[in-house]
């Protein structure tokens, strides 16, 4: 790694609790980048080492911080110790002005220090905060789209958000307040009791009686908070979840009347979290009682006894000041102390979930002897390949089947058969479990899934569109400059050109959430114009037409025979009409391939091809009769 000084500029927003509007500005950070610093080497067994290592890059600013605030309670010290020598050996003593007005000084010198370092190592403290929490983010954000299908199969969509969001947060707060807060306060007490220890031994002994309860009150209540909280944030992510998925189904949630179900659904999530809330609040309610009877104890018992100490002349008045000033700041913080602790918990619990997502591993998208310079021809030889999800039952059974370049495989086969399961192998989204697959006669697990991806264009069975501009969405995954007529191109060809410059905007127009204000059939057209204009050798149209009515689907039709020259394609579709014209037709069947061949052999045998066949022309002629009575 290079030991250059790389500086690093960045636009964090500092203070916000001053609320102006200063946003940062330079960074200087030494050889591991704030940006570079990959954050799997932060994972440790231990959180606190873990949180440690996350912070790399930060450290020095944030030890300097630490040491803002050891200046800032030496100051505050000094200024009893200060106040201490005024009473005892200038007051009294006929004001000489020269005197008075260099304590004065000393005062004014000592609160500048005091307020200017306060406020130099909270800057400090929220630049490191800020800092990792913005890493953190951009962190998650790019390592969640690179986890692999499998686990986006498992995890859910609502816990993934509430763990970039929420979590990062409570991680940001331990560097920003409690990381911080726990310096405050062990600086404030040992300079604080060191200081009084000077005074009075004795007294600085009684002034920490009570401490040793307070900290094991303070753990007792560590534990359970921390238990508390993890419950807490479990279920706000149940709630996230169940509120994502609504709003994401919302239109089938009205189409089946289930409003009433699914708010009782919701009703029971958020009772659960409210319970589980008020679990955690009794715990910090019960906590600050038990502390401030003790830390209220406390106090009194110093300032007692430092009265009695007074009075029997075995310290001066001045000290009994300056002690009844330094007590308060052993005292206070000790209480804080056990909030701290408390509140640490929940920052360490957030740590966990997140570096959760962190160790998972990325899908090495670049792992692969094989990654050709040019296209790939596409030649395909699937051997006896088996499939399963994720240890579960096989999806695919011993599926043996060759194509040579720029032919095309139609599959069909009842929902579930397993036909996206076997298309979905070719880009590598999920890998065979055993047979093998070749592309021009190379293993397809030793090529790299990049290259594999830069060749296969998909239409998704149900395609997603980003809420940009139809053009962005057209032109999205192509990594060379587009024009304006290769877009149109792809998009003619899709049947989809008309349409897009009928709207106002045209290819300007912007696509609502999921594309809502598409039709499921204009979503799929801008899929295959995305997917051709990727111009891939291998095409996969998974079940592109479904939402298309006849008429449109065969204008796509035509189009595509004479975009699908060259490419090696595989056409997922329920009407016989979009298979029969394809150079091999496989027929699944609960994962097996049951019938192969062109459509001549296949309707001329018995099967199941044949009996779709059958009913579907049947379904057509009943229909054309039907036009045909309408018409008379
Ligand atoms: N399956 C699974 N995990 C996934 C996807 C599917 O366990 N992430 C299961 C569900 C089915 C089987 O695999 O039992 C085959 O699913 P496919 O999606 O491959 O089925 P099809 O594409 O053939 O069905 P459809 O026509 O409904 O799209
Ligand atoms: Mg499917």
């Amino acid at each position: 790694m290079s030991t250059s000084v790389r500086v690093q500029v960045y636009d964090i927003p500092l203070f916000r609790l001053l609320k102006t509007h200063s946003r940062i500005k330079i960074i200087v950070i030494n050889s591991r980048t704030v940006s570079n610093y990959d954050l799997k080497n932060s994972i440790s067994k231990n959180r606190m080492i873990g949180l440690w290592r996350m912070m790399t890059g930060f450290r020095l600013i944030y030890l300097a911080a630490l040491l803002g605030l050891g200046v800032a309670a030496l100051a505050k010290t000094a200024t009893y110790l200060l106040l201490r020598r005024f009473i005892d050996e200038i007051l009294g003593q006929g004001y000489p002005w020269q005197t008075l007005a260099l304590v004065a000084v000393g005062f004014l010198v000592l609160a500048l220090f005091e307020g200017g370092f306060t406020f130099l190592s909270g800057r400090w403290a929220a630049q490191t905060a800020e800092g990792t929490a913005l890493r953190l983010r951009n962190y998650l954000f790019n390592h969640i789209q690179r986890l692999n299908f499998t686990y986006h199969d498992n995890m859910k969509t609502g816990e993934l958000i509430q763990r970039s969001t929420s979590d990062v947060e409570a991680v940001r707060r331990f560097y920003a307040d409690q990381a911080i807060g726990l310096g405050r306060i062990v600086i404030l007490f040992t300079v604080n009791f060191i200081a009084i220890w000077f005074l009075s031994p004795q007294l600085a002994l009684i002034s920490v009686i009570v401490v040793p309860f307070l900290l094991i009150v303070s753990i007792f209540f560590f534990g359970r908070v921390s238990k508390r909280y993890e419950a807490y944030q479990e279920q706000d992510a149940t709630l996230s979840t169940t509120l994502q998925e609504n709003l994401s189904g919302v239109r089938v949630v009205k189409a089946f009347g289930r409003q009433d179900f699914e708010m009782e659904k919701f009703e029971v999530d958020n009772l659960e979290k409210y319970a589980r809330a008020k679990r955690l609040v009794l715990m910090h309610s019960l906590y600050w009682p038990s502390s401030d009877i003790l830390a209220g104890f406390q106090m009194l018992l110093g300032f007692v006894a430092g009265a009695i100490m007074a009075i029997n002349g075995a310290i001066s008045v001045g000290t009994y000041v300056a002690y009844a000033g330094m007590v308060i700041w052993i005292i206070w913080p000790m209480r804080g102390l056990g909030r701290i602790i408390v509140q640490m918990s929940t920052g360490l619990v957030s740590c966990d979930r997140v570096t959760e997502i962190i160790k998972e591993d990325e899908e090495p998208l670049n792992v692969g002897s094989h990654a050709p310079e040019g296209h790939t021809r596409g030649e395909l030889i699937f051997d006896d390949v088996d499939f399963a999800y994720g240890g579960g039952e096989s999806v695919l059974k011993g599926i043996r089947f060759s194509c040579r370049p720029g032919q095309s495989v139609a599959l069909l086969g009842s929902t579930g058969s397993g036909k996206t399961s076997l298309v979905n192998l070719l880009p590598r989204f999920y890998d065979y479990t055993s047979g093998s697959i070749t592309l021009d006669g190379v293993e397809l697990n030793s090529y790299t899934r990049k290259y594999l991806r830069s060749q296969i264009g998909i239409v998704e069975q149900e395609p997603f569109l980003f809420s940009r501009s139809l053009r962005e969405n057209i032109s999205y995954g192509v990594t060379h400059e587009v024009t304006d007529e290769e877009v149109y191109e792809a998009a003619r060809a899709a049947a989809i050109h008309e349409v897009i410059l009928s709207f106002p905007e045209g290819y300007d127009t912007r696509v609502g959430e999921k594309g809502v204000t598409l039709s499921g059939g204009q979503k799929q057209r801008i899929a295959i114009a995305r997917a051709l204009l990727r111009d891939p050798r291998i095409l996969i149209l998974d079940d592109a037409t479904s939402s298309v009515d006849t008429e449109t689907e065969s204008s796509i039709r035509k189009a595509l025979q004479h975009l699908m020259e060259g490419r090696t394609t595989f056409i997922i579709a329920h009407r016989i009409q979009s298979v029969m014209n394809a150079d091999l037709i496989l027929v699944l069947d609960k994962g097996e391939i049951v019938q192969s061949g062109m459509h001549e052999e296949l309707v001329a045998r018995t099967g199941i091809y044949r009996d779709i066949y059958d009913i579907q022309s049947q379904i057509e002629e009943e229909l054309e009769q039907d036009l045909e009575l309408a018409v008379v």
